[in-house]
């Protein structure tokens, strides 16, 4: 009998119930063990746990706990190197305020600690009462990406087979939506095409509302290898650090991007600067797209993006054909009242000029979280599993069949998107919300709303590795988690390479990883049965794998945990019948498309570092790319005589990560960054209101204030400021406005006013 059948059998002797011994005793049932094939005292190799860069960390283990790391120098992602966060990625397991039994709060309002039986009793009989009186669109979730994707999909299969619940979202919403549906649109998948080789291939490389020397420094470090000289051109309202150490930088006005985009795209076709073999032969729609830019001239483009017309069109000359263009973008693009379309109009650049499939080009969205494209494939939100659609019953048949479930329960259109839950809860449809390692209270657009919303809550639940975040202080119900490092799983990078997280160090007291969690969960449900072939995270990666065999992500030939640690990282696709190349100088043959990939009859050699598309072929039924595009839509809340200044927010060091629950716990990461919340202010702007730098200010907007110190400096434009995201203030002023097509938040533009504090 294994580990997890003792415990199962323990579970139905005591009636299911889970008692203390069972939690502090771990190890006896596989629950809390160290993987046997880690010795005791030695070194093993994993990802770091921040962001989807995914650079590989080796970590020196004494007594089997980590004791140390260094980056990996054989990993292909990070070559050695490492930025602040990943060096200090053990110090915010050690902290004091770790989440260690679970906490209910009581009738004197407080949390206070209970048992894992008691809290799971609770969960189970809360919630199903609540299904009981209101229906099951009355409980939602929101999770994250920042998990392995063996827990976001037995999150997914849990809440949404196993409960049966409509409604349920993930943080990817507030950072990943737009780049998942434009290239689900353009390409027939949401399928980010390069590898980080590209940074080093790209003869120009243009990244739109990306920094990198902040958000992903590793990848920075990539473009710094570029043996080319290249062209680097940033596309930024503010003056970054990566615009900065750019060859060129166009501080273009906040979200005048699309109008930019088709002003270029107005000019290439214009004087001719176009590959019309490649548009003719992998794309569709292009004649009506030309139709559409043939309004966008590049003098009043100009002067819309305040560029004015000379550097448009020295800015279309960097994208002629005859260099290797990649095309980057990330938050500035992304959080925007019209994201998915500027998303698309970058895509169309990179087609339009044939940069795609080729080293050095792409049209390429930089995601976020660690495991954002993890989350993205398979949480069984916004879609089912390995990119498929609720609304396809072929579909939703492949997945039954697959998990051995009635296709009858699996629902026929994706539930609500996080801010649509967030309004059930204030209309008081939705009455109790499950908050997975996320910390909205902080995170979420127009911050007060969220507090006002889950005040109306009758059972907020929050599973998180600390128990006094921003979110857990509003929770009645407090579920500790292990973090990365203490737990296993495989997440997905932005280059599509799955890389293993290993538990290198115990979970403190009685916090479980989310996989047991769920697992327990769905014990006291009643559902267990549907997780029956998943009992470690591993037989999980195999149910995984066996749902994407024939879609474009197919991984079927990934055979376990051991290869992908071995091969240094894979990246997808990956279908059986697909070895890897023997050295790195063993060329491989372009990538079949996915499509033939499954039938391919022979092993197929691949290489570590893969691009997609290089045969031209795109996962639309015709094989064909397809050029999107629409007409800008103005500013959801533009500037006013009484709030005068447009509010950026975004990341502002290296050090910090989010809502700093994690990296504020390092005391060699706070040294890194401003003590005190800050608002960057131009010089000009700054005398006109007697303003200098270190003053405390206030800034407000019509929905809140927030307290700052001023920093006086031209990195940002006159009548423009800008706030870290870091700072739990930075919410309470940004106005909720959403693209419409992938529902995500606009985060960097408000109106906001200044002053001194006095
Ligand atoms: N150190 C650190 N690294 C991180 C994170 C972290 O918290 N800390 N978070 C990770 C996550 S989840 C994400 S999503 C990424 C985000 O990575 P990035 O997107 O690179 O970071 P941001 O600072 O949010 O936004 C990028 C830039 O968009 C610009 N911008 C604002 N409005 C516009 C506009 O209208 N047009 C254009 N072109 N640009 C605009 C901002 O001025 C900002 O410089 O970082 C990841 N990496
Ligand atoms: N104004 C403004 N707001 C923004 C942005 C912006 O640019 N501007 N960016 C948005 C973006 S792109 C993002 S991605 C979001 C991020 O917003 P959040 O997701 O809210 O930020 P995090 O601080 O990463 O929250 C993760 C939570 O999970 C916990 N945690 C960590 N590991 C684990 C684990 O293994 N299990 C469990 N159960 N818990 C764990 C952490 O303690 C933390 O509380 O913020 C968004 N908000
Ligand atoms: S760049 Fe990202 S993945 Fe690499 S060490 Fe830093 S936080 Fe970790
Ligand atoms: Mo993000």
């Amino acid at each position: 009998m294994d580990l997890k059948d003792k415990f199962s059998e323990l579970m139905r002797q005591r009636q299911g119930r889970l008692t203390h011994e069972m939690v502090l005793t771990p190890g006896r049932f596989g629950l809390g063990r160290t993987p046997e094939r880690l010795q005791p005292d030695s070194t093993t190799s994993m990802v770091c746990g921040f962001c989807s860069t995914g650079c590989g960390l080796k970590i020196h283990l004494k007594d089997g706990k980590a004791v140390n790391l260094t980056p990996d120098p054989e990993y292909p992602v990070n070559l050695g190197m490492a930025c602040p966060k990943g060096w200090e990625a053990l110090t915010p397991l050690k902290a004091d305020n770790r989440a260690t039994v679970p906490m209910i709060r009581g009738g004197d309002g407080k949390l206070a600690p209970t048992d894992w039986d008691t809290a799971l009793r609770l969960f189970t009989d809360k919630l199903k009462d609540t299904i009981a009186r209101h229906g099951k669109e009355s409980i939602a979730f929101l999770s994250t990406g920042q998990i392995p994707m063996e827990e976001l999909f037995m999150l997914g299969i849990l809440a949404k087979f196993g409960m049966g619940l409509v409604h349920g979202d993930a943080n990817t919403r507030q950072c990943m939506a737009t780049a998942h549906v434009a290239y689900k649109q353009s390409f027939g998948f949401d399928a980010p095409p390069f590898t980080y080789k590209d940074y080093e291939d790209s003869d120009v490389l243009v990244f739109f509302g990306a920094n990198p020397c902040i958000a992903h420094p590793i990848m920075w470090e990539r473009v710094m290898m570029n043996p080319r000289k290249p062209e680097i051109i940033v596309v930024d309202p503010r003056q970054t650090e990566t615009a900065l150490a750019a060859t060129k930088h166009y501080p273009l006005l906040p979200k005048s991007d699309l109008p930019l985009l088709y002003g270029l795209a107005h000019i290439l076709i214009r004087e001719g600067w176009i590959d019309r073999d490649y548009i003719d032969a992998h794309t569709s729609g292009f004649q009506a797209f030309a139709d559409h830019v043939k309004t966008y001239d590049p003098a009043a483009v100009g002067k819309l993006t305040g560029l004015g017309e000379a550097r448009m069109l020295e800015f279309a000359q960097s994208l002629r054909p005859g260099k290797r263009v990649s095309l980057w973008w990330t938050m500035g693009v992304n959080q925007s009242h019209e994201g998915v379309r500027t998303a698309q109009a970058i895509i169309n650049i990179a087609l339009m000029t044939g940069n795609i499939g080729k080293p050095g080009t792409g049209a390429n969205s930089i995601t976020g979280q660690v495991n954002a494209m993890g989350s993205r494939l398979f949480s069984n939100t916004s879609g089912l599993p390995a990119g498929r659609n609720f609304q396809d019953a072929d579909h939703r048949k492949e997945v039954a069949d697959i998990l051995g479930i009635d296709a009858a329960i699996i629902q026929q259109k994706p539930g609500l998107a996080y801010d649509q839950i967030l309004d059930g809860v204030k209309e008081g449809r939705i009455k109790a919300l499950w908050v997975i390692a996320t910390n909205p209270a902080h995170s979420w657009i127009d911050q007060e709303e969220f507090r006002r919303a889950a005040e109306k809550l009758d059972l907020l639940v929050v599973q998180d590795m600390y128990h006094d975040t921003d979110t857990a202080r509003l929770a009645h119900l407090v579920l500790p988690s292990a973090c990365w490092g203490e737990k296993e799983g495989v997440v997905i990078n932005s280059e599509r390479r799955l890389g293993l997280f290993k538990k290198v160090s115990p979970a403190p007291g009685q916090a479980l990883a989310d996989f047991y969690i769920f697992k327990l969960i769905a014990k006291y449900w009643g559902c267990d049965s549907l997780l029956k072939d998943m009992d470690t995270p591993e037989q999980t990666f195999q149910v995984m794998s066996k749902l994407t065999v024939g879609r474009p992500c197919d991984i079927s030939g990934i055979r376990d945990y051991k290869m992908i640690d071995e091969e240094g990282g894979i990246q997808w696709p990956y279908p059986a019948a697909t070895v890897p190349a023997a050295s790195p100088t063993d060329a491989a043959p372009a990538y079949p498309a996915a499509s033939s990939a499954a039938v391919s009859s022979g092993p197929v050699r691949i290489d570590r570092e893969r691009r997609l598309f290089e045969d031209g072929r795109f996962y639309h039924p015709d094989g064909k790319a397809k050029f999107q595009f629409g007409p800008p839509q103005p500013i959801p809340e533009p500037v006013t005589p009484a709030f005068p200044f447009a509010l950026l927010t975004g990341r502002s060091s290296s050090a910090q990560w989010h809502t700093n629950t994690r990296t504020g716990k390092s005391a060699v990461l706070r040294k890194l960054y401003s003590a005190d919340s800050y608002v960057e202010i131009h010089p000009e702007d700054a005398s006109r209101l007697k303003i200098a730098s270190g003053d405390w200010v206030i800034v407000r907007s019509l929905r809140g204030r927030a307290r700052a110190r001023a920093s006086v400096a031209s990195t940002v434009q006159p009548g423009h400021l800008f706030m870290p995201m870091h700072d739990v203030e930075v919410n309470r002023l940004t106005f909720p406005s959403f693209d419409p097509h992938s529902r995500q938040p606009s985060y960097k533009h408000c109106a906001v006013n200044v002053e001194k504090e006095g």
